[in-house]
This record gives structure tokens, C-alpha cells and sequence, in this order.
């Protein structure tokens, strides 16, 4: 049975906390390392729609390409398979605290650090398809095109959910993945297939997959231009455009801390297309640091466990903060840069908790 951080039973309900038809996964329902695939988050534009994976196709085209073709499930599967263990995060995941922490609300899904989820997900490699299809030495780019209905909003149809990725992306690490977690995609998810983009915005794992627009010329999408970019003031150069995640890290489970009594802290952290290299914990607030255990599998683009014992001295609050380097040389830093849509939050998060005198009762 499913139980919070302290041990009450938890229903399915609870696994998830609602933000509209979106959901994000709940830290405190104790969630494994790989993310079961119903817990994992859901974030749809529109609806997710219903799709028959006997008649699905997937249509590769564009002028980056020799010919045009079209691949059926089969024809996938057809191909050598690769399984990875990786992260799909969403490019707004922790907006919440631009709010909490920085004290500027940003608009949106007020999502807390829950909008990531590593899963295990197999399928062919985005190169060996484009490779198959006959790629051109001079494309530059692919447009992955979703099956669901086009975002309207506002009065404007913005067309089908689609972003460009660029081909050297494309040609790297990126999966057409049919299966999560060792089952064909669920619905919400993307069946019949979607692609895995590893340690990039969310919004690049277009899932629904009906095209790929193969092309020798750039061209944007709202999801690149209006959308997943950073806006406001200071924003204005190349590094406004976004690929890769930050790194982060979060507390998840403190077992009811008392004072003189070891407590066993938990967490993770993750990096876009790094791994981790050190996680510091701080049980003051931010004032002294000492360096968590790293525990378990430490692969790029998805996440590794952290815990440290921590053994109270004084009763009452405390706020635990944490702080992850990754493999690349970024450290999580005090203040995530403002941007008008509160995209990536990657600031060390401040969590409060409760630490009882006594040895029989806490609150966290
Ligand atoms: N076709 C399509 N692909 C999509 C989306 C969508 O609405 N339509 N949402 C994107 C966003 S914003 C995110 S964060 C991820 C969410 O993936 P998940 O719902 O499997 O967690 O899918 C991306 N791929
Ligand atoms: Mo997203």
C-alpha cells in the first residue's frame, strides 16, 4: 500500500495534486526512483486524444529529406530498440515558487516541483529513422508535429502542437519511444508513439507523434517563438531560446526529525544532458553545508538519489535547503533569473520543517 512520509495509508487520489486537467506528482507519496507510470505527471494543451495504433502512421517528410515515407507501429518496431531511463520535465515545473521564494507571481500552471517524472522508455533512435528515410547532409532542423487537436486560444488557432528541434539534437540521443515503463504509451502519455528528447523542456517530447518535418531551412513554431522562450526585460539575446534543463534538486522525505534522534534525509536531483556531480545539504537555512551520499544509478537527463543523516540540536524550525552541482559545472543558485511565464525555476528551494523536543511526536 501507497503511504505519505508519515506512514498513512494514501489513495489514488492523493498521488497526484490537480491543476486543471493537469496533474503533478505529489513528493510526500514516498514516489520510487523510476516513476510509476500512473504517477506520473500529465500536461496536455488541449485533450489527449484517442488514437488506433493498428491504423496510426507516422509521416516523415520535408525538403531534408531524399523521398518521403511513411512507418506504421510495425515498421518501428522493426528497427534495433534502445531502452533508456530518462527525465521528461516541464519547462514551468516549480513556477510556483517565482512566487514562494522570489515574491513575483508568474502566470500559468502553478506547479510545484512535482511537472518531472523519470521513466524507462524504449523505442528507435530519432537518427536511425531519419538515417532510414534518407537525411540530407544540408537538413538543419526537424519539426515534430502532434496528432492532438490545435491549440486555440484566445480566439487563435495556433495550429498542432509542434516545436523545431535542431538537428544536431535530432541526431544525438533523441528516442520515437512507443513504450514507458515496459507497456505500450497510455493515452495521456502520447500512444502510439512520442518523442523522448533527453534533459530538454518537456514541450520537445512531442507526443501523439504524426509527422516529422525534416527541413534544409529554420522554421519556428509558437512553442519556440511565443511560448517556451524566455520573455521580459533582459531577454533578449540567444540565450533566450531554450534546449536544455537546468539542474535541480529537492528534499523528499524527512523521517520525523527530533532532537538528539538521527533522521535520515531524502531527495533527488537532476540535470538537463549532465549528470550530478555533488548534492549539499544545509539544515540552517542556507548557512553551513555539508555534502549528501549520492545513492543508486547517477545517469545524464534523468535523476539520482541523495540521503543524509542529520541528527537535530535544537527543537522547533528549521528549514533544510539543498543544493545540486551537475557534471557540466552548474550549481543551483540563490535566485532563479525572473522571466515573464515563470519558466525554469532552478533556484535551491527552502523547506521548512518542524523538529518536536521529544522523541515520540513530530510535525513536518
Ligand atoms: N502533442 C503534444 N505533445 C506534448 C504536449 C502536448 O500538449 N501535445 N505537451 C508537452 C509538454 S508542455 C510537456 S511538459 C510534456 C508532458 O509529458 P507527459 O504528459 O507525458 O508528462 O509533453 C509535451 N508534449
Ligand atoms: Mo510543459
Amino acid at each position: 500500500m501507497l503511504r505519505d512520509r508519515w506512514g498513512r495509508p494514501l489513495g489514488d487520489q492523493d498521488w497526484f495534486v490537480q491543476h486543471g486537467s493537469d496533474v503533478e506528482t505529489r513528493w510526500e507519496a514516498d514516489v520510487p526512483r523510476l516513476t510509476p507510470t500512473d504517477r506520473f505527471y500529465v500536461r496536455n494543451h488541449t485533450t489527449a486524444p484517442e488514437i488506433d495504433g493498428r491504423t496510426w502512421r507516422l509521416l516523415v517528410s520535408g525538403d531534408g529529406l531524399v523521398g518521403e515515407r511513411v512507418y506504421s507501429l510495425e515498421d518501428l518496431r522493426s528497427f534495433t530498440s534502445h531502452t533508456y531511463e530518462r527525465a521528461v520535465e516541464c519547462t514551468g515545473n516549480g513556477r510556483s515558487l517565482f512566487e514562494e521564494q522570489q515574491g513575483a507571481a508568474r502566470p500559468g500552471t502553478q506547479w510545484g516541483l512535482g511537472a518531472i517524472g523519470v521513466a524507462r522508455w524504449t523505442g528507435v533512435r530519432l537518427r536511425t529513422l531519419l538515417q532510414h528515410a534518407g537525411l540530407r547532409a544540408d537538413a538543419v532542423q526537424v519539426m515534430p508535429v502532434g496528432l492532438d487537436d490545435s491549440y486555440v486560444d484566445d480566439g487563435v488557432d495556433y495550429g498542432r502542437v509542434r516545436r523545431p528541434l535542431p538537428i544536431a539534437k535530432a541526431l544525438d540521443d533523441v528516442l520515437v519511444a512507443w513504450e514507458m515503463n515496459g507497456e505500450p504509451l497510455p493515452r495521456d502519455h502520447g500512444y502510439p508513439a512520442r518523442l523522448i528528447v533527453p534533459g530538454w523542456v518537456g514541450i520537445a517530447s512531442i507526443k501523439w507523434l504524426g509527422e516529422l518535418r525534416v527541413t534544409t531551412s529554420v522554421v519556428d513554431s509558437p512553442w519556440n517563438t511565443r511560448w517556451y522562450r524566455m520573455h521580459g526585460s533582459g531577454w533578449d539575446g540567444a540565450d533566450s531560446e531554450l534546449g536544455r534543463m537546468p539542474v535541480k534538486s529537492v528534499v523528499d522525505v524527512v523521517d520525523e526529525p527530533s532532537v538528539g534522534r538521527i533522521s535520515v534525509l531524502r531527495g533527488r536531483a537532476w540535470a538537463g544532458e549532465a549528470s550530478v556531480r555533488m548534492v549539499e545539504i544545509s539544515t540552517d537555512g542556507g548557512e553551513t553545508w555539508d555534502e549528501a551520499s549520492l545513492t543508486g544509478p547517477n545517469e545524464p537527463s534523468a535523476w539520482v538519489e541523495w540521503e543524509h543523516p542529520w541528527i537535530p540540536d535544537r527543537p522547533g524550525a528549521h528549514v533544510l535547503v539543498t543544493r545540486a552541482t551537475d557534471s557540466l559545472g552548474r550549481r543551483q543558485p540563490g535566485r532563479a533569473p525572473d522571466n515573464d511565464d515563470g519558466y525554469l525555476f532552478w533556484a535551491v528551494v527552502h523547506r521548512p520543517v518542524m523538529v518536536s523536543g521529544s522523541r515520540t511526536h513530530a510535525r513536518v
